[in-house]
């Protein structure tokens, strides 16, 4: 069965990867994604400067999924960029991902500008959906501010990016921010990021789970993955073909993976899984995937992609 993908021209051996944040962190953590059956994987959302990022403790697993205020913790974006110089120096037929994620525009602008003037040939996601940074709302709930960035970027930045996304609740959401990305040459979408600003609560102890504000924090897993669904399908019946989506969220199985892709996407990121099994899900991932197609006769991911059914 023929697991591969591509994005603009980028070929990938399958369609798993990590979603950013996830055992993304430390040369170490990337080298055992590298090593995995993973098809490409995502650097760890950089800001200019090394960031510790909140206290601890600041992710807890949750009966279907796990609940984060990592904060951005990260090595700066000059770590990342240059472990992936080297990797494609090594790799030249392995794109990889870079996520950039600045806590204002003028510093989104200065890495995107250190970007292009690197020898950097992969791809570059803008995270515009950090949930757990205090007093730094998520940029993709702002639409005239994300058409701004978008207009920024896109003035001088010509290498291939796309944007990582927040959940949408409303119809009326996809149309606005489908109508501002199709302004721009995109080549991907991402969704989602996860659940913004969720809580739960110890029945032992009454108490929150995570230690950051209050207890608030980005929510993965099982939970999302209606939501993500709804996201990645809403987004491919309104962005310009030409920009694929990247599915990212709920997957816990093969199937999983499949109705992402039924739903419209070109790659499949895995988060919350991925941190609770580490990169060997990738194996399993792919084996399931792989089953899941073959019991209905398909044996590539265009088969399939996009074909979600609706009832007449
Ligand atoms: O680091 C984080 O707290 C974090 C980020 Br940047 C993000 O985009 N999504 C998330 O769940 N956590």
């Amino acid at each position: 069965t023929d697991l591969r993908t591509s994005i603009d021209g980028f070929k990938f051996d399958n369609v798993f990867m990590n979603a950013s944040g996830v055992r993304c962190y430390t040369e170490q953590e990337l080298d055992e994604l590298v090593q995995s059956d993973a098809g490409t994987l995502v650097t760890k959302s950089a800001t200019q400067a090394k960031r510790l990022g909140n206290p601890s403790p600041r992710y807890a697993r949750l009966e279907l999924g796990s609940i984060n205020s990592m904060g951005l913790p990260n090595e700066g974006l000059d770590y990342y960029l240059n472990y992936a110089l080297n990797f494609q120096k090594a790799h030249p037929d392995q794109p990889i991902f870079i996520s950039v994620a600045g806590l204002s525009m003028e510093e989104n602008l200065a890495m995107a500008h250190t970007i292009e003037d690197s020898d950097f040939n992969g791809l570059v996601e803008f995270n515009l959906s950090c949930p757990n940074v205090p007093g730094k709302p998520q940029t993709g709930y702002d639409f005239d501010r994300t058409q701004e960035v978008l207009t920024n970027l896109f003035s001088f930045f010509t290498k291939p990016a796309g944007v990582k996304l927040p959940p949408y609740f409303d119809l009326a959401q996809f149309d606005q921010m489908a109508a501002i990305l199709n302004q721009f040459p995109l080549k991907f979408v991402n969704s989602i990021n996860s659940l913004g600003n969720g809580l739960m609560i110890d029945p032992e102890t009454d108490t929150v789970l995570i230690k950051p504000k209050g207890g608030f924090g980005g929510v993965g897993g099982a939970y999302a993955k209606p939501i993500a669904l709804a996201n990645v399908r809403a987004f491919a019946q309104r962005l310009n073909p030409q920009i694929q989506i990247i599915g990212t969220g709920g997957i816990t199985n093969g199937r999983d993976a499949y109705d992402l892709i039924l739903a419209g996407a070109s790659l499949v990121q895995v988060g919350t899984l991925l941190q609770e099994e580490g990169p060997a899900v990738f194996t399993r991932l792919k084996r399931e995937l792989a089953a899941v197609m073959q019991t209905k006769g398909y044996t590539q991911i265009s088969d399939f992609k996009g074909q979600l059914k609706t009832l007449s």
